[in-house]
């Protein structure tokens, strides 16, 4: 059988380092887009630089996406690129909206107009569930974003479904819950904490101040959700799915786990700072990937407490060389 060739657009981020390996041991042509940046944006892909090729695009410029799925010719797409920091969208909302909702139209344009079928992933997202309507959330629950950021995301939730429906392009929209892992931006709260957590037991670092603690997310690892993602673009038709490990905790239990992880007791070191308060906030989300067991066969497989250890002891690791001797 023929190479397969996969573009992925934010491949420098968590996902797309992570979805990079993963076609990589598949044997995949990998094709990156990546947008200029005067340092180095390759931290998480370092490893691998040598194996994907780099093309340089950005999902505000439709012709730099076309040219780009003109000359790559992929046979799959993950459009994992987007402003994806929630409290940044309060901040930025109408480049929010530039990246994270009209980004999609632009990369679905290439798509439309491409010479050869291309299958297409859209990273959505379980904030499109905001303010919740109904307990778990599944495919059919309706949406209710609380952010720009969750807005966004459902404009490119629903121009995937339009364009599958209008010009039956093979387009597939995942609805994943929180995923996280070692190489998650150090601004999200579960790195935060581990992050945190690492340089509090070093000595680098005396507290650690925090928003909401009572906030409550169904949290699993990075490196199952990109499965699901490839998953379903292998399937005989286009279909939505939702991914999540169907269970819940607390930002207070991450914390609580974190520090017990270090030997640590987290109520001398965690100041609760109304700073990282959100205007609005999504108390609680838990997802229903009884779809994706059923129809996909994924399933996660690292569990909640696993992830919080391997984040705090990527860290420690990291960090200790950094340690006050
Ligand atoms: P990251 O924030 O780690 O990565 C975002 C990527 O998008 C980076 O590679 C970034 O490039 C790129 N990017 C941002 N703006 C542009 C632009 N204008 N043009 C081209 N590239 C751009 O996100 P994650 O890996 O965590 O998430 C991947 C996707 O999945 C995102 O769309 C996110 O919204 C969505 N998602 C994530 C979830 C999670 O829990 N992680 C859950 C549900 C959905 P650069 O390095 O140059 O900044
Ligand atoms: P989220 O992730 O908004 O769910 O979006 P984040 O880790 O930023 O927040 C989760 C919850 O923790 C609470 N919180 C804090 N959050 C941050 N960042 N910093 C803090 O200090 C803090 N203290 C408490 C928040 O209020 C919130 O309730 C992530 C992103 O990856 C999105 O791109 C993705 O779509 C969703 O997950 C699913």
């Amino acid at each position: 059988m023929a190479r397969k060739t996969a573009l992925i657009t934010g491949i420098t981020g968590q996902d797309g380092s992570y979805l990079a390996e993963f076609l990589l041991a598949r044997d995949y042509r990998v094709v990156g887009m990546t947008r200029r940046s005067s340092t180095d944006v390759h931290e998480r892909i370092q490893h691998i630089v040598e194996e994907i090729e780099f093309v340089s695009g950005d999902l505000l410029d439709q012709s730099s996406i076309s040219s780009i799925v003109a000359a790559v010719q992929p046979d799959e797409i993950y459009n994992l690129a987007a402003q994806s920091f929630v409290p940044a969208s309060w901040a930025q909302p109408v480049l929010t909206g530039e990246f994270t909702a009209l980004g999609v139209t632009r990369v679905l344009e290439a798509v439309r107009t491409a010479k050869r079928e291309v299958r297409f992933y859209q990273a959505s997202s379980s904030e499109m569930f905001g303010k919740v309507r109904e307990s778990p959330q599944s495919e059919s629950t309706p949406f209710y974003p609380r952010s720009p950021y969750g807005v966004a995301k459902v404009y490119g939730h629903w121009i995937t479904v339009n364009y599958r429906e209008s010009y039956d392009v093979f387009a597939v929209s995942g609805i994943l819950f929180n995923h996280e892992s070692g190489r998650r931006g150090k601004e999200f709260v579960t790195r935060k904490i581990s992050d945190g957590v690492a340089r509090i037991k070093l000595g680098l670092q005396h507290e650690l101040r925090l928003g909401n603690l009572d906030a409550q997310r169904d949290w699993g690892f990075a490196g199952d959700y990109v499965r699901a993602m490839w998953l379903m673009l292998q399937q005989p038709r286009a279909d939505d799915y939702v991914i999540a490990t169907g269970r819940r905790h607390s930002v207070r239990d991450f914390v609580r786990l974190a520090f017990a992880a270090a030997d640590l007791d987290w109520e001398r070191y965690v100041v609760v700072d109304p700073r990282f308060y959100r205007p609005a906030e999504v108390d609680v989300l838990v997802g229903d990937a009884s779809k994706a067991r059923r129809e996909l066969g994924w399933e996660p497989e690292v569990s909640f407490e696993e992830l919080v250890e391997l984040m705090v002891r990527a860290d420690l690791d990291r960090l200790r060389p950094f340690a006050p001797a």
